[in-house]
């Protein structure tokens, strides 16, 4: 895991074990052994620190290893980086592309740290719920200042060699030979005698800061714990000594690496790597090139789907015949790009570069030469079956034909092409140059290569791309239904919008959901409904109407300036409107319910386990491959809280007997529309959990 070579005196040790060089307790425990051994050869005047030379110093502390690492009392990067701290010889690092978590964490104990013009520093453990917990939150402030360091620590983002060296993280940036730089930096420092140990500095900071910074992290229950121990354990480096400061910060890790929130965000972090794992799909399947792509619709949609390509700087033709929606399109690509200019986030030549990538054009046979084309248009079944005809006769025959479908048959839209193998789904969400979830919907007949195509693909959009099984509304829409209906039924009952919304943004939800319904636009909700009626798949039992009774009122959400809420002219901020008030109550009446006080906690059952109950459906169809790609699906998509891993994750921490209890108690008291789900009710019974269920996959 280590290879050794001694240049000039100075004993070099790169770390090498693929893929990320994560300082595993094995690797600690080479490395210790190699510095004891140097320290004691009169030969070795000191030691440089590098990598393998392929673009990653180190990833930190091995992930993998968190679930046994400290209650084993197993060697960790905690006592390799004290064993670097102590070294008497002097010792620097050659950071050869990324060095985080753990990594950082042991450059900053050596002497001098090096780095090249393309390496990257940070520490990302707030990210996995955690604090730095080597020596990290004692050394970072002290070698850089309390300001600085909160910012890294908090944000967990990555400094560059240009801001590292600005900002002191590093010593030097070398254009060249690194591990020689730092070699001959050792020697100096080996000539001189000297040591320059960051624990030994001291740092200062006002206690306004550290308040401050408790004021603008989310609260500990809201996924905030990480954040305010992290403060603390900063707080700790300016009021105490380094080994006081040092062992606060062990107690933190220790007490963060056991609670709920990291392993949690653990969760996510691993879930997040195996979408890229689809069974049955080889490694190496073949890929078609994506060099240029085409988008059909120049709405919300298409425009966002077009600026995703630009800013990956693939260039984009968007195609729509309608001269007005043609000219409202540029605007709003015009807009968001010169709004991130006067924002400071983007410069006028990426901007400009970025605008030229993307080409309106108004007939097919000028996307003929497109790699692969991404319709977005009506959500219309008629219409999509059209357009991808149009397409299959002007696109060049080996180009993909993607559609942006949020609910609609891939199969159906596929078999109006004659190439059903190169149709595949590419659900984006809105707005889809921000948002990172990308739902690939797989057809019956979408080819390996498609598939391993559009999932290459929406990496290089940036995207978490999770592929999933053609159904009406895939894996998130489709469960956002019962949610939203149970969340309908509930308003029927005795709650307003503004209750049902506080007790799940309370849960953690991003937004409630009536205020999503409110942005997304009541008259989408009513369209999908309607074509749910007209299929017969609205589901079980009498549907709460409330999108459509809205809808005949022209309340349609933000762009009227009422839905759930009413707005302000300019203001987004949703406001309780007796109007709607009254019209719930009058619902309740025709209906016959008496109305109730409903706690909060019965919501966010009632709408949450509506949710587990219908993702246990999408697992046992194999619509998701497995539980954690709807986790994932749910966090980057729908605002599920991620300290609380995802709905089926959640489920799993709160236990699924219990939480059967709980679905089969509604089924008693509402009906059909809570029966279990078969998959719920087998893994409970056996004392299971979702994350080990393989079924569809196996
Ligand atoms: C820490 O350091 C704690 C200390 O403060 C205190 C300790 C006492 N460990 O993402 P990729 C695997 S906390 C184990 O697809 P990329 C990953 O699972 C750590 N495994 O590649 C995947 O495996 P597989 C702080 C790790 O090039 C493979 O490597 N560090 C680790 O897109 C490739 O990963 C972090 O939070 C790890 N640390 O991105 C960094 N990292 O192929 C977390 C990766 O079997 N890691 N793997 O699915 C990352 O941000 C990205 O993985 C990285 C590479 C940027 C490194």
């Amino acid at each position: 895991m280590i290879s050794t070579n001694t240049q000039d005196g100075v004993v070099v040790l790169s770390i090498d074990n693929p893929p990320v060089n994560a300082l595993s307790s094995a690797t600690c425990v080479e490395v210790i052994e190699a510095l004891q051994k140097g320290n004691d050869d009169p030969a070795v005047a000191g030691f440089v620190i590098t990598g393998n030379g392929r673009g990653m110093f180190s990833g930190g502390a091995d992930i993998g290893e968190f679930a046994t690492i400290m209650q084993e009392r197993k060697v960790n990067v905690r006592d390799l980086v004290d064993a670097v701290d102590k070294l008497p010889k002097p010792i620097a690092v050659a950071v050869d592309g990324r060095a985080l978590g753990g990594g950082l964490e042991l450059a900053l104990a050596c002497d001098l740290r090096l780095g090249t013009p393309s390496s990257l520093f940070g520490l990302p453990e707030i990210k996995l719920g955690l604090l730095p917990g080597a020596g990290g939150t004692q050394r970072l402030p002290r070698l850089i200042g309390v300001v600085p360091a909160l910012e890294m620590i908090l944000k967990g983002d990555n400094a560059d060699a240009a801001k590292a060296k600005k900002i002191g993280l590093i010593d030097e940036v070398v254009d060249g030979d690194v591990v020689a730089a730092a070699a001959a930096a050792v020697r100096g420092l080996a000539a001189k005698g000297e040591k320059r140990r960051v624990s030994e500095k001291k740092v200062s900071a006002y206690p306004i800061y550290f308040s401050e910074a408790h004021k603008r992290v989310p609260p500990e229950d809201k996924g905030g714990f990480a954040a305010h121990k992290a403060i603390d354990a900063i707080e700790a480096a300016v009021d105490w000594p380094f080994n006081h400061g040092s062992a606060r910060e062990l107690r933190y890790f220790i007490e963060l690496l056991t609670g709920r929130e990291s392993r949690a965000y653990q969760h996510i972090f691993f879930a997040e790597r195996e979408l890229a794992k689809i069974p049955g799909m080889p490694a190496g399947t073949a890929q078609h090139p994506v060099r240029s792509a085409a988008v059909i619709g120049s709405g919300t949609m298409g425009t966002g789907i077009a600026m995703t390509f630009a800013n990956a700087g693939i260039g984009v033709r968007v195609l729509d015949t309608n001269a007005q929606a043609v000219e409202r399109g540029r605007a709003t690509v015009e807009k968001t790009y010169g709004d991130q200019v006067k924002r400071g986030r983007m410069t006028e030549e990426t901007a400009a570069e970025r605008l030229a990538a993307i080409e309106f054009v108004d007939s097919y046979d000028k996307i003929a030469d497109a790699d692969l084309v991404v319709e977005a248009v009506f959500e219309s079944m008629d219409v999509k079956k059209s357009v991808f005809a149009q397409l299959d006769a002007a696109v060049k025959p080996d180009a993909i034909l993607a559609t942006n479908t949020s609910t609609l048959d891939i199969d159906a839209i596929a078999a109006a092409t004659g190439r059903p193998g190169q149709v595949i789904g590419t659900h984006f969400f809105s707005p889809a140059n921000i948002m990172k979830l990308l739902e690939v919907v797989r057809g019956t007949a979408s080819s390996p290569e498609t598939i391993a195509t559009s999932m290459a693909l929406g990496k290089t959009l940036r995207k978490v791309s999770v592929l999933v099984g053609n159904c009406d509304g895939f894996v998130g829409n489709r469960m956002l239904a019962p949610y939203i209906r149970e969340a309908a039924h509930l308003l029927e009952e005795g709650a307003l919008p503004q209750e049902v919304d506080a007790a799940l943004t309370d849960f953690g939800f991003a937004m409630g959901p009536f205020a999503v319904a409110d942005l997304a636009g009541i008259d989408v909700a009513a369209h999908i409904r309607a074509g749910r009626e007209q299929a017969g798949t609205l589901g079980p039992g009498r549907v709460p109407r409330f999108e459509v009774m809205l809808t005949e009122l022209g309340r349609l959400g933000q762009k009227t300036g009422s839905g759930f809420y009413r707005y302000e002219p300019g203001d987004r901020k949703p406001k309780p409107d007796p109007q709607i008030e009254q019209m719930i109550v009058e619902e309740s009446r025709a209906l016959g319910i008496e109305r109730r006080a409903i706690p909060p906690d019965e919501i966010v059952k009632r709408c949450v386990y509506a949710l587990i109950n219908e993702g246990a459906k999408v697992l046992a169809d194999g619509i998701a491959l497995r539980s954690g790609d709807i986790d994932i699906v749910w966090i980057y998509g729908y605002g599920f809280p991620p300290f609380r891993g995802g709905p089926m994750y959640y489920a799993d921490s709160v236990g699924l007997k219990k939480v059967l209890a709980d679905v089969e108690a509604f089924h008693a008291a509402y009906g059909e529309r809570w029966a279990p789900a078969p998959l719920l009710a087998e893994l409970a019974g056996a004392g299971k959990r979702f994350a080990s269920y393989k079924g569809a996959q196996a």
